[in-house]
């Protein structure tokens, strides 16, 4: 089996520096040498490269960054669609969560029904309406469902977009009052962490294996790291205090590797100027070798 890496240092979606470095610190942290030591092959396809604008005010609209956001996502979509047209499974590494409207965009070339697993403390689903903030990373959930700034939504074409009745949240703590009705009016699947309380890890991720598989091709993982709690994950832009534990996050990886369905994955948010010690990078790199099959005995 053949894995290929590929790297987005963007911080321009978060606005913020520092999450531009994550492919850096994911990379220190040993992600080549954890899956090769599973038996995969690992291509480090490298970064794609993302340019420093002037200013983020971008003309006509609220959205910080569009210009450079859009074409890094059009040259992402492009890169995990030739690297799937190989026959490897793309991991791709951030980098701030603007980037899963490129990952997304191109894995939808190669399986047009995927199902989307959403790990996150946030929703990810607001417009240039509804966002709070004009940044990217709060609103590519809602982009990669055909919603949002047509600069974003083209991206791989305007009609391979995910269906809203194939992707699940999970962790959610923190949604916008826009991200609320948007949840609402198109009946996506939220698993709460009232729901991962009350249920258990083990029984929310069976419940969400069985959406995600139901009418689909293939099965994405969109994990952001603040969908750990900022206990665990220290490093990331935008921590929300209780969330998914270490161990909640690994059986959830766990039960998704024994799954065997996952046929693309992204690991976003990873910022080490705000972390401990990498802490952050080593945590998803250890999420990454439980959901590729690692196991104790
Ligand atoms: C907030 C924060 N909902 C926004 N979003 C974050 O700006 O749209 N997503 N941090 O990961
Ligand atoms: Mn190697
Ligand atoms: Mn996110
Ligand atoms: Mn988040």
């Amino acid at each position: 089996p053949n894995v290929s890496l590929i790297g987005v240092p963007m911080d321009l979606g978060a606005d913020r520096r520092g999450v531009d470095m994550g492919p850096s610190a994911i990379r220190y942290a040993g992600i080549e040498a954890r899956l090769e030591a599973l038996g995969y092959v690992v291509h480090d396809e490298g970064d794609i490269i993302v340019q420093r604008p002037k200013q983020q005010a971008t003309p006509g609209t609220h959205l910080k960054y569009l210009d450079e956001i859009a074409r890094v996502n059009q040259e992402l979509c492009e890169a995990v669609s030739f690297q799937m047209g190989k026959g490897r499974f793309p991991l791709v590494i951030g980098g701030d969560h603007s980037i899963a409207i490129g990952t997304i965009a191109g894995v939808l070339q190669h399986r047009p029904n995927t199902g989307v697993i959403w790990f996150d403390a946030h929703g990810d689903m607001n417009t240039a309406d509804t966002s709070p903030s004009g940044n990217i990373h709060g609103m590519s959930l809602a982009v990669s469902l055909g919603y949002g700034h047509e600069r974003l939504t083209e991206i791989g074409g305007i009609d391979q977009k995910l269906m809203p009745e194939n992707v699940v949240l999970i962790g959610a703590r923190a949604l916008d009052p826009g991200e609320k009705r948007f949840i609402q009016e198109r009946g996506i699947k939220v698993f709460t962490m009232h729901e991962i309380d009350r249920l258990g890890m083990a029984r929310v991720m069976e419940e969400a294996l069985q959406i995600v598989t139901a009418r689909t091709d293939g099965v994405h993982l969109s994990l952001d790291l603040d969908g750990l709690d900022p206990h665990d994950c220290p490093g990331v832009g935008t921590p929300v205090i209780g969330g998914i534990n270490y161990r909640e996050s690994h059986l959830a990886m766990e039960i998704l590797a024994e799954a065997g369905v996952l046929t693309s994955a992204e690991f976003v948010e990873v910022n080490p100027i705000l972390d401990r010690m990498n802490q952050t990078a080593r945590v998803a790199v250890g999420l990454m070798g439980s959901v590729f099959g690692e196991k104790l005995l």
